[in-house]
């Protein structure tokens, strides 16, 4: 069994429906990774464990997700080193604005690299993790490439 590279957690259940389409995009370009519920505000010490283990258990990079008072990226931020990369759920009150201000506006020295509201910025932070571990993985980087490719095929020149 592959060992996860990658971490996706989320502050809910509930953010599954828009996390799911990172872990979609890991499995597509064949990148190991694992998926958990880690709320930073309903379980801390869970958060806390999570974030203090992630580096020693091999993983590279995480994925963050969680929508309203969004802190699970940048609490995990303050307890790992590792690139943390924050997924805004849209939210039903404030349709994910509240998300995206909670995981942006980091203070300096504590990075989380914030995505676009829901599905997009899921997708997107699946193939960021991607591009950073294919700086030191070439058939992944080659694989990446395969991705980009495929979708700039997919592109049709009009619209009917
Ligand atoms: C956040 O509260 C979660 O990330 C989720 O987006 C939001 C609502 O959670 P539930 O009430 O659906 O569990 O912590």
């Amino acid at each position: 069994m592959t060992e996860p590279l990658v971490g996706i957690i989320m502050g809910s259940k509930s953010d599954w429906e828009t996390m799911r389409h990172a872990a979609d995009t890991l499995s597509e370009l064949g990148v190991a990774h694992e998926t958990k519920v880690v709320s930073a505000h309903r379980t801390p010490k869970r958060l806390y464990d999570y974030a203090h283990s992630a580096r020693d258990r091999g993983l590279k990079v995480i994925i963050a997700g969680a929508g309203g008072a969004a802190h699970l990226p940048g609490m995990t931020a303050s307890m790992t080193s590792l690139p943390v990369l924050g997924v805004p759920v849209e939210s039903q009150a404030l349709k994910g604005m509240d998300s995206l201000l909670s995981i942006v506006q980091m203070p300096a020295g504590v990075p989380v690299g914030t995505l676009a509201i829901g599905k997009a910025g899921a997708v997107n932070a699946g193939l960021l993790a991607a591009a950073i571990l294919a700086n030191s993985d070439s058939q992944l980087a080659s694989r990446l490439e395969a991705w980009r490719e495929h979708q700039t095929g997919s592109v049709v020149e009009a619209p009917e």
